[in-house]
């Protein structure tokens, strides 16, 4: 079915200069962009986003990560778009991710490294985890109207 996922381009792959990199994999696959913005959120907001991690012992460094920089925010549509911008993400521990994958591609993070180090897990993106995140998430990010219903020209072959 027909679904919405939030995915952010976290502030490494912004300061990475790879946003156009991660943006072209999921356009190209079919996955339609419906709303998009840059943020420089605040560790208030990074509570809000990771409600579910806050008290977890990588959480300090999780937020330090998130608010070091801006993020690329977008809200993709497709089939399965959840699932789907997942397999494409990859796993959550670069190092462990599958290569063809962007964490895989671009990344090579493990979490015992960046715990010793005292950073965080640089892994790139975020996309919500299943389809109820991903309602929460997108409700968080965007308002109603920041998202867009358009046709792209090859929607006749992939949608
Ligand atoms: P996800 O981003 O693949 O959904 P989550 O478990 O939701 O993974 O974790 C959110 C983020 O927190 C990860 O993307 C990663 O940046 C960081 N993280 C998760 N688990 C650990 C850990 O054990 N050590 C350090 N950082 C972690
Ligand atoms: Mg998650």
């Amino acid at each position: 079915m027909i679904s919405r996922t939030l995915v952010l381009i976290k502030p490494d792959g912004v300061k990475r200069a790879l946003s156009g990199e991660i943006i072209r994999r999921f356009e190209r696959v079919g996955l339609k962009i419906i709303g998009m913005k840059m943020v420089w959120v605040d560790r208030e907001f990074s509570k809000q986003h990771y409600s579910a991690h806050v008290g977890k012992q990588f959480y300090n460094n999780l937020e330090k990560y998130l608010t070091m920089g801006p993020v690329i925010a977008m809200v993709l549509e497709g089939i399965n778009a959840v699932e789907l911008a997942r397999k494409i993400v990859g796993g959550t521990e670069p190092n462990k991710s599958a290569p063809g994958t962007i964490r895989g591609d671009y990344a090579h993070h493990t979490f015992s490294y960046t715990d010793k180090k005292g950073k965080s897990t640089m892994n790139l993106i975020h996309a919500s985890g299943n389809e109820e995140e991903a309602k929460q998430e997108i409700a968080l990010w965007f308002a109603p109207e920041e998202l867009h219903d358009y046709k792209r020209s090859d929607d006749d072959f992939v949608i």
